[in-house]
């Protein structure tokens, strides 16, 4: 008996004073748990004749439900002040000021796509998109490029190993393959033939053998097609123009077309903007100078006819340019490496909001 009562003050004095859960549990452990004092006097019943088994045995499950009750009372207990310790020291003031977020910046060269999106959308152009790996007949022979040209040598296209049916592979190195590929889709076809006319400019990632101060061996180009029935030499002038003098904000920029070579296109010419040097500072505008800046012609009736079109019906003409230099002209930015050195101090300083959409009419720069 004598036993009885100690056990049950030690167990129960036990969990009282357990400060927190886990002196709670080895009080637990230490009265119920496999080789608990209640646990031991359990072991004993066995021994005891019937009528004292009944007796002492109904104590021994009474002091065991005691301590359960006390065990499940303490622990409340125990958690309520947890809780209350909880909710004063992690109190939120949510009347404070939030954190500043840190601000991410558009490209500079994902900021020019915008522009281009802009001014061709007004024009009527719409934005078109192929693979960056390339079949040499959609990247080469297609476009009245001959076997011999210096763009196919080795030293300056990536070639990739054949596909399965022996079709050799580059990285494209222009984005004309896509203007072939728009071409010869039969829904473009269809249009085309309702008396439609075909207006795609086509921004993307190109890839050339060359590495410098001013070639990186990833680069970006936009080319544009405009293909009808009637579109003449005058259209292209007219669209150039236009464009050039809304991409650089200068209204009345001269622009001077000079004769070129593409086997792409015949005739074909390539497109200077006026410009002057002070102090080794670029201003675009009227001046003494000319800046390259585009290349341009009548696509070539060897390219219309390779695209699945008849020469004879239809014509029209395209353009090309570099992405990477304009943005360079743009924006005064003179080390063409720095665009792709994911520096975040760069980033910060060329990069544009993205919440300021470029437009015609909202402003297209800076
Ligand atoms: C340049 C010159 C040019 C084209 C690209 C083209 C595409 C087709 C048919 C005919 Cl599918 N032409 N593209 C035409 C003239 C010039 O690019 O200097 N690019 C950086």
């Amino acid at each position: 008996m004598d036993d009885l009562s100690t056990i049950r003050s030690e167990a129960l004095g036990a969990v009282e004073q357990a400060a927190d859960l886990a002196a709670l549990d080895a009080a637990r452990v230490a009265a119920l748990g496999k080789k608990g004092s209640v646990t031991g006097l359990m072991k004993t019943l066995g021994a005891l004749a019937p009528e004292q088994r009944r007796e002492f045995g109904a104590r021994v499950n009474q002091l065991k439900s005691e301590i359960e009750a006390a065990l499940d009372a303490r622990k409340s207990a125990l958690s309520a002040t947890a809780l209350a310790a909880k909710l004063v020291n992690e109190k939120v003031d949510v009347s404070l000021p939030t954190r500043p977020e840190g601000q991410g910046t558009l490209h500079p060269i994902g900021q020019v796509m915008d522009e281009l999106a802009a001014i061709f959308g007004e024009m009527g152009f719409s934005w078109a998109e192929g693979p960056d790996i390339e079949d040499d007949w959609h990247n080469f022979t297609a476009l009245n490029i001959p076997p011999d040209h210096p763009a196919r040598q080795m030293q300056d296209t990536f070639y990739l190993p054949p596909r399965a049916d022996g079709t050799p592979m580059v990285l494209r190195t222009h984005t004309s393959p896509v203007q072939a590929r728009t071409m010869l889709d039969k829904g473009v076809q269809k249009m085309l033939a309702d008396g439609g006319s075909l207006r795609i400019i086509v921004p993307g990632r190109t890839y050339r053998i060359d590495n410098d101060a001013t070639h990186t061996p990833m680069f970006h180009q936009v080319e544009g097609l405009v293909i009808d029935r009637t579109t003449h030499m005058g259209h292209l002038k007219g669209c150039l123009v236009d464009f050039c003098r809304a991409f650089f904000e200068v209204d009345d920029l001269p622009l001077r077309f000079r004769p070129s070579y593409f086997p792409f296109t015949e005739p074909s010419a390539e497109v200077d903007i006026g410009c002057s040097w002070k102090d080794g500072e670029l201003r675009i505008g009227a001046g003494d100078s000319w800046l390259e800046i585009l290349g341009s012609g009548m696509v070539h009736p060897n390219v219309i006819a390779n695209c699945g079109l008849d020469p004879a019906v239809y014509q029209g003409f395209a353009f090309g340019m570099g992405i990477d230099r304009i943005a360079m002209l743009k924006y005064g930015i003179n080390d063409l490496r720095s665009f792709f050195d994911s520096d975040l101090r760069w980033l910060r300083h060329y990069g544009f909001s993205a919440l300021e959409w470029p437009s015609l009419t909202g402003g297209l720069g800076r």
